[in-house]
This record gives structure tokens, C-alpha cells and sequence, in this order.
């Protein structure tokens, strides 16, 4: 039963738009999507769940409440617009806006009096102002009079059993107040998590891009760590746990293969470029960047040392990488470091074989035995679980001979013992 006289229309149904109209749903909106793609539009109007990540969403999905479509004509029925597309960077790691810019194109066509637009994607301070406000004003039409615009940056974080769309508190900014004490009210009205209201919608927008740049550098911070500490003979991993049991002012990050994803491995690429246009280099979040987009490199290089050890080199060795996700128990290969690892082997001459269960179509063997079987040499590239309860005496039995641990997850001492080379990312 419809519990809200509001229509919500969201715009982008991935991994943020479509937990966030269930959501919606859920708490008694009449909810319109809009998205990309006939296929998906058809599964989500039978009440398919188009995101095997999010299983939690599915019985509400399955409810077939959600009106999707391709087109934006939905949006004069709603009274509330969500924009929830993505904000990826080039190959050069320029920020792309264009998703954003063309959803708020295809909402000029449709906006209808007094609609509360909000921004949900991934932006730097300024986007909403100097991006989204002229195009929604390019027709005479003003803000805080003929429509709101507010900014409430999304913080899903993939893959999460314990943190969703419904308990994670967000915070949310407005070009006008009138604008934030609706927005205010509208997430007030389907989240359990604090909703806290920004002085303005740029803070809006640099809350979330802090959040991300700040993870990355810490990141970062361990991965140069890791170069260090491997020349030291130290174990980092074992020295950042123990670090880890200072209850204050201490907030353990990991180094690895790399840093993927869609938020962490992008978002700091927003800040930079926006600041440098203001006339500051953002030194720091660069060498940050340079850092973490080193990892796939370093990861292979130790590949070929260990190698070397076995008078082997990388080409003419049937090597494996083991993970395509950017991280554990998701399947999401956006940015992910896992798919530089295989660049660079092949472009040392490897064959190299893939297996990941979430890419099935994207893995070079049906399953985990044939992968063990096939190769010699492992890269650990994706600590999903299925991979954890590997046992050593697995790859013992399969003649595998070097691993090399991108994710700092399996038993070191115990593949040691069993005469397998193993190298981690400092340890
Ligand atoms: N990574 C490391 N070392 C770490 C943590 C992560 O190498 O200590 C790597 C991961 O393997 C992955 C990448 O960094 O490749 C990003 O990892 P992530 O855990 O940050 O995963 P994301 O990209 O899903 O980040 C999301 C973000 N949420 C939003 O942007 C809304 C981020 O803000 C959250 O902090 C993060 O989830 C989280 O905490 O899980």
C-alpha cells in the first residue's frame, strides 16, 4: 500500500540506484527507474534482481513495484529525481561527467514544477553548481523557485553483509535550505542512519570525495610500506595487526595487488582535477594514485624474481592469476588491478591462465581444478572466500611451484613447509 503521495523517479539502476529505489519501494513510494538497457529494463518489470550482489534486495524486486523504463518521460510523474549514474574517469584518468550530464539534459525535458532534484553519484565540489545547474537553468527555469537541487553522495559499499542503502548514515547538501530540509526529509523518511544535513552542496560533494581520497592514501601508505619492509625482511601484515590493537588513532589498511573499484581507484582523479583547475596540485593525492596504480607491477615483478629462483622466467610458464574481481566476494572488474596483472604477463610473453567465479565467461577454465591443474605459478589476485579454503597441500598436490599472494590471504608458513615458493606483498 502506497504510504507516500510522492512519486520517486531514480535514475541509474546499478549497484546504487536499484538498492536505493527497493528502498524506496519498501518504504511506500510509487517508484519509477530508469535505466540503460531493454534487457534489464524487462527482468526488473518481472521482478528480477539484476544484481547477484544484493541478494537482500530481491524480494522486493520481486514485488514488480518498480517501473522501469528507458525513457525519462516517467520523470514528469515524479516529485522526487535521483540521479544515481556513474562517474567513471577516461584512460587517461580524466573525470568523464557525461552520464551526469546527459541524465540532467534528459531531466530538463521532462521536469516538471517544484520537483526536488538530488545528485546521488560520485562528484567533486562544484559539479552540482557549476555542471547540473546550468543545464536545469538553461531554459529559464530557477532554482528554489521552479524546482531543488541537492547533492547526497552515495556510500554503498559493495559486497557488505553488515553495512546497506538502509542503516548507513549519509549526509546531504542543497543549493537552498528549502532544498536541504527537503532532501533531509525525504531520506529521513526510507533510512534508519543518520541523515545529516551540509551548510552547503559543495561540503555535500566534498564529504564523500574526502572519504574515498582519504582511504587511498592510507592504502597507499601501506603499499609503499610493503616495498620497503620487503627489503627489510619485515612482515607487514603481521606488523599492521599489531599496530592494529591500539584501540585509538590507529585504522589498519592492507597493501596489496592494487586498488580497483569504481570509488576508491576514481574519486580522488575528481578532486585533482577540480583543484588544479582552482590552481593547486594536489601532490599528495597524485602520488597516492602513482603508488597504488604501481601495486599490479610490483605484484609481477615478484613473479619474476621468484622465477629467476626456480631458473624459470615468465614467459614458456603456464602462470595463473586467481581473481578478477577488485575485491573479495563481488563480481565488479571495474578498475581492477587483476586485469593489469594479466596486461603486463602477457605482455611479458605468459600464458596465462584466468578463473574467477563471478566471470565464468571471462575465465579461461570451467573451475578451480582444472585452473590448479593447468598452472605452475599463482597470483593471487582476489581474496574471495572460495579461494581462502584452499589448502595448501591443494597446490602441493597440483605441482604448483610459486605463489604469489596479491591479497596477503593465504598461510605462508604452511606453503613454505611444503616447498612452494611464496611471496606476499610485503610479507
Ligand atoms: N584495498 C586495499 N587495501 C585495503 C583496502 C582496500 O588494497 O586496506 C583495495 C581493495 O582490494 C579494492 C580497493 O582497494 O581493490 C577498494 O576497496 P574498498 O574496500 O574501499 O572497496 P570499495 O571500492 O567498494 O569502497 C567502498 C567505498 N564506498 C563508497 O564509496 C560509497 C568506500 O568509501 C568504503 O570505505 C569501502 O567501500 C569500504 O569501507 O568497504
Amino acid at each position: 500500500m502506497q504510504k507516500h503521495k510522492e512519486a520517486v523517479a531514480v535514475i541509474g539502476l546499478g549497484y546504487v540506484g536499484l538498492p536505493l529505489a527497493a528502498l524506496a519501494v519498501s518504504k511506500g513510494y510509487k517508484v519509477f527507474g530508469i535505466t540503460h538497457g531493454k534487457q534489464k529494463v524487462q527482468q526488473i518489470n518481472r521482478g528480477i534482481n539484476t544484481l547477484p550482489d544484493e541478494p537482500s534486495i530481491t524480494p522486493i524486486i520481486a514485488q514488480k513495484k518498480i517501473i522501469a523504463t528507458t525513457s525519462y518521460d516517467n520523470i514528469r510523474k515524479a516529485d522526487i529525481v535521483i540521479v544515481c549514474v556513474p562517474t567513471p574517469v577516461d584512460h587517461l584518468y580524466n573525470p568523464d561527467l557525461s552520464p551526469v550530464i546527459s541524465a540532467a539534459k534528459g531531466i530538463l525535458k521532462c521536469m516538471k514544477k517544484g520537483q526536488l532534484i538530488i545528485i546521488e553519484s560520485t562528484i567533486n565540489p562544484g559539479v552540482c553548481e557549476e555542471v547540473v545547474l546550468p543545464i536545469l537553468e538553461s531554459t529559464g527555469k530557477k532554482v528554489g523557485k521552479d524546482f531543488e537541487l541537492a547533492h547526497c553522495p552515495e556510500r554503498i559499499d559493495p559486497g557488505s553483509t553488515k553495512w546497506n542503502v538502509r542503516n548507513i548514515p549519509r549526509c546531504v547538501g542543497s543549493v537552498t535550505p528549502k532544498g536541504a530540509v527537503r532532501a533531509a526529509k525525504f531520506y529521513r523518511s526510507i533510512l534508519d542512519g543518520e541523515v545529516r544535513v551540509m551548510k552547503s552542496i559543495k561540503e555535500a560533494e566534498a564529504t564523500k570525495i574526502i572519504e574515498n581520497t582519504f582511504r587511498d592514501i592510507n592504502i597507499a601508505y601501506v603499499n609503499e610500506l610493503a616495498k620497503s619492509f620487503d627489503l627489510l625482511g619485515i612482515d607487514l601484515h603481521d606488523v599492521i595487526q599489531g599496530a592494529a590493537n591500539k584501540p585509538f588513532a590507529f585504522m589498519p589498511h592492507y597493501p596489496s595487488v592494487g586498488v580497483g573499484g569504481h570509488c576508491i581507484a576514481v574519486d580522488p582523479y575528481y578532486l585533482i582535477e577540480r583543484a588544479r583547475q582552482a590552481g593547486f596540485d594536489h601532490k599528495f593525492l597524485k602520488l597516492a594514485r602513482e603508488i597504488n596504480n604501481s601495486m599490479p607491477a610490483y605484484t609481477v615483478g615478484k613473479l619474476q624474481d621468484a622465477l629467476n629462483h626456480t631458473g624459470k622466467s615468465v614467459k614458456g610458464t603456464p602462470i595463473g592469476v586467481l581473481g578478477l574481481s577488485y575485491k573479495a566476494n563481488v563480481g565488479d572488474i571495474r578498475e581492477s588491478p587483476s586485469l593489469k596483472v594479466i596486461e603486463l604477463l602477457e605482455g611479458l610473453g605468459a600464458k596465462v591462465h584466468i578463473y574467477d567465479p563471478y566471470f565464468p565467461e571471462k575465465s579461461t577454465v570451467k573451475n578451480l581444478e582444472a585452473f590448479l591443474k593447468a598452472v605452475e605459478a599463482i597470483i593471487l589476485a582476489t581474496n574471495h572466500r572460495e579461494f581462502l579454503v584452499i589448502k595448501p597441500s591443494q597446490l602441493k598436490q597440483a605441482k604448483v611451484k610459486v605463489v604469489i599472494d596479491g591479497k596477503n590471504a593465504w598461510d605462508k608458513q604452511a606453503l613454505q613447509k611444503l616447498g612452494i615458493i611464496y611471496k606476499g606483498i610485503g610479507r
